[in-house]
């Protein structure tokens, strides 16, 4: 994935049209479109293949199952276009390997720590060794929570400076893109503050700007 704008749409508007119009409109903004379940249930996994044709697309399916299901979705995932998975980092070592085998040359981003408040009860408490676990398994990156900078700044001293850190949580879930990015991000995640927005390009534009004058 490039790193220009360091800004990654989180695609979670339903309306396939809408959704392809979107990225029409923020393209220039944006490195990577992130699909989750919301598009692929609603436009089917084609929209994958779409998508790859106007940007770099992450598949945010968060897999986390045994290391053959997470296999054969990885590899679906790779066939339809996409550049990168999010899987979860819980389900441990074999699973993880499992898709990182599948990738390929794609990339995959593991979950540390979720974003919303229920992150807390669980994720938080494992995420320091989760994310140690995605270093030694040789993942490309981690997802980590913009709504908690310090956790960010905890997890990069874990991963150092060659694995990438993607932080969602910015905007409607109330992290900020410059804390997010100051605390250590690569890239910040934005969804709902973008794609719900009356101009999504004057959003990107300036999350974009905000990221580029720090
Ligand atoms: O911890 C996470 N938090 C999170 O919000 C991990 C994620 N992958 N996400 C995703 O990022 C979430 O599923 C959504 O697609 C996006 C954030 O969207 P928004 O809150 O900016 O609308």
């Amino acid at each position: 994935m490039r790193c220009e704008t360091r800004l990654v749409l989180a695609l979670d508007e339903t309306s396939p049209s809408k959704a392809l119009g979107l990225v029409d409109e923020v393209c220039g903004h944006i490195d990577a479109v992130k699909v989750n379940w919301p598009l692929v249930l609603s436009a089917g996994p084609e929209i994958i293949t779409t998508l790859s044709l106007l940007s770099d697309v992450i598949c945010d399916f968060k897999v986390a199952d045994i290391p053959n299901t997470d296999r054969l979705i990885v590899e679906g995932c790779m066939e339809l276009g996409a550049s990168a998975v999010i899987v979860h980092g819980f389900t441990g070592e074999d699973s993880l390997n499992a898709c990182l085998e599948a990738a390929g040359d794609g990339e995959v981003y593991v979950v540390t720590e979720m974003s919303h408040p229920g992150g807390e009860t669980f994720t938080s408490k494992h995420a320091e060794e989760i994310a140690a676990m995605a270093l030694e398994c040789g993942a490309h990156g981690i997802i980590a929570p913009a709504t908690r900078p310090e956790r960010l700044a905890a997890m990069r001293a874990i991963i150092g400076s060659t694995m990438r850190m993607l932080s969602p949580g910015v905007g409607a879930q109330g992290g900020s893109a410059a804390a997010a990015v100051n605390a250590g991000a690569d890239h910040v995640i934005v969804g709902r503050s973008i794609y719900q927005a009356d101009s999504p390009a004057s959003v990107a534009r300036s999350i974009a700007e905000e990221i580029s004058s720090l």
